[in-house]
Formats: C-alpha cells, sequence, structure tokens
C-alpha cells in the first residue's frame, strides 16, 4: 500500500490539529517529499488557522542559532518562525501543561522593534531599529512525535513555536557579546552558556531575520519582537514545575506550569 501525497493545505491542517489536541503526528518528511520552500508556505497556511481563530501575529522567532541547539536537534541550518499573542506567558504567571505536548524550555534573547524594518539589514544597521530588549525562555513544543524532525519538518510545524515569556524590558546596552544566560528549573541550573553562543553576536540573528523574513515576504514592523534563539540546549519542563531564565546585564524572567 502507498501512503497517499498529502497537500501543503492538509499538512497545516495536520499541525494545526496536532497542537489543538495535544496528539502528536507522524513526520511528514519520511512519508513524502518536502522542500525547505514548501515548509515554509505550510508554515504560512498553518498560521492562517490560527489567525482565523483570533490569534494576532506578534513577531518572529529565529531558530538553530547556536551549535548547543544544532547538535540537540541534528540539524544544521538556520529556521525563523512566528510568534502569536495566544503563546505569550506572563512573567512570573503560570502555564497549563496540560495544553502542551512535550514541551520544553530554553534560555533566549528578546528584541523589540522600534520602527519597520525596510529589509535585509547587517548586523550593524539593525541596532538602529531596536529600542529594548530583555531575557526570555521560549517554550518549544513539537507537534511531532518524540519530538523528532528534520528541517523541513520542523519549518512546518512553525519551528516549534508554542510559548514564550519576556523579563521587563532593558535599554539596549552597548554590547550583547559575552553576557553568561542560565536557565533554571527549580532553583538549580540545568543549562548555562552565553550569549556568544547565539551567531558569536545575537545582533547577527536579528541581521539574519531580516534577510530570511524579507526573502520569504514576511514583513518585521514597528513593536513587534523577535526571539534571537536558544543559547543552550532546551530541557523537558513537567507539570508542578517552575523554570528561570538569567541573562548577566539584563535579568530574569520565568513561569510556573500546573
Ligand atoms: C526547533 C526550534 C529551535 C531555537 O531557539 O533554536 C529554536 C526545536 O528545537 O524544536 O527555537
Ligand atoms: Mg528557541
Amino acid at each position: 500500500m502507498t501512503a497517499s501525497v498529502l497537500s501543503l493545505d492538509e499538512i497545516a491542517l495536520q499541525l494545526h490539529q496536532a497542537a489543538r489536541t495535544q496528539n502528536p503526528i507522524a513526520q511528514i518528511s519520511t512519508q513524502q517529499e518536502l522542500s525547505i520552500d514548501q515548509a515554509y508556505e505550510v508554515q504560512n497556511l498553518l498560521l492562517q488557522h490560527r489567525y482565523k481563530e483570533g490569534e494576532k501575529l506578534i513577531g518572529l522567532k529565529m531558530g538553530f542559532t547556536s551549535e548547543a541547539k544544532m547538535q540537540q536537534m541534528g540539524v544544521n541550518d538556520l529556521i525563523w518562525g512566528r510568534l502569536t499573542d495566544a503563546m505569550l506567558i506572563e512573567n512570573a504567571g503560570i502555564a497549563q501543561r496540560s495544553s502542551y505536548i512535550h514541551p520544553r524550555v530554553e534560555p533566549e534573547i528578546c528584541f523589540r522593534i522600534s520602527k519597520d524594518i525596510p529589509g535585509e539589514l547587517n548586523e550593524q544597521e539593525v541596532i538602529e531599529y531596536v529600542d529594548a530588549v530583555c531575557t526570555a525562555i521560549e517554550v518549544i513544543d513539537s507537534r511531532y512525535q518524540n519530538f523528532k524532525f528534520s528541517l523541513a519538518d520542523v519549518i512546518a510545524d512553525n519551528c516549534s513555536s508554542t510559548g514564550f515569556v519576556l523579563g521587563n524590558w532593558q535599554a539596549v546596552p552597548d554590547s550583547l557579546n559575552n553576557l553568561p544566560m542560565s536557565l533554571s528549573i527549580n532553583n538549580e541550573i540545568v543549562a548555562a552558556g552565553n550569549s556568544n553562543d547565539i551567531m558569536n553576536n545575537p545582533w547577527r540573528s536579528l541581521a539574519a531575520a531580516t534577510r530570511l523574513a524579507t526573502q520569504y515576504g514576511q514583513p518585521i514592523t514597528a513593536g513587534m519582537i523577535i526571539l534571537a534563539g536558544a543559547a543552550t540546549n532546551a530541557e523537558f519542563l513537567h507539570q508542578d514545575q517552575e523554570t528561570s531564565a538569567t541573562v548577566e546585564t539584563l535579568g530574569s524572567t520565568g513561569f510556573r506550569f500546573n
């Protein structure tokens, strides 16, 4: 028996339903070919379902911007995904573990965009377009069984985007280099890294976001937030656990699962 080939629309709907029902699906790329461009089109279609249900696009996230993440997930290229208002967890707040499949948390730096980005910018130019930065935790939750995917699979799945929490916004420091970063679960450090682990300079991640967003026709506008990608491995977070992340000089943020 040959498995039937799914349309991009059908893949998007499957991924959407997997997220809504917390029932993970089989990887797509092991069953049929999916190019990177097709995967971004699936991501776009998937987001249309969310917008129809009332969610608003509020930013973008970069992924696989550190060696630690690429090695942990077995992939080797940058990816980007979309963040909606429904994904935002209140700082020091509570999230429901039951609305996720197998969530992991990772420490990040977040940028706040102050004016519309005109196109691809380099790592110096982007600084002009940011009015604040903060410590963040991203909650990733793959819609694929066992959190296993190819690059195309994860792009189609909106790069595992599911939740994030932001610390207090800080003025943009002179440099984002060499800031120690850590992730704790129940007050114990479970992963530690440095802002340099993010492409040797987190501003490079934002520059890459402007390049990829331009390439795929996704505007980056004033007020949007951009997650730079995790500096360390992601760690599973379970019910009744709390987590926090710290970036030196930027402060801490965290939340708890109930
Ligand atoms: C994909 C998302 C990667 C990051 O910060 O590198 C990512 C995943 O690992 O499931 O968000
Ligand atoms: Mg991330």
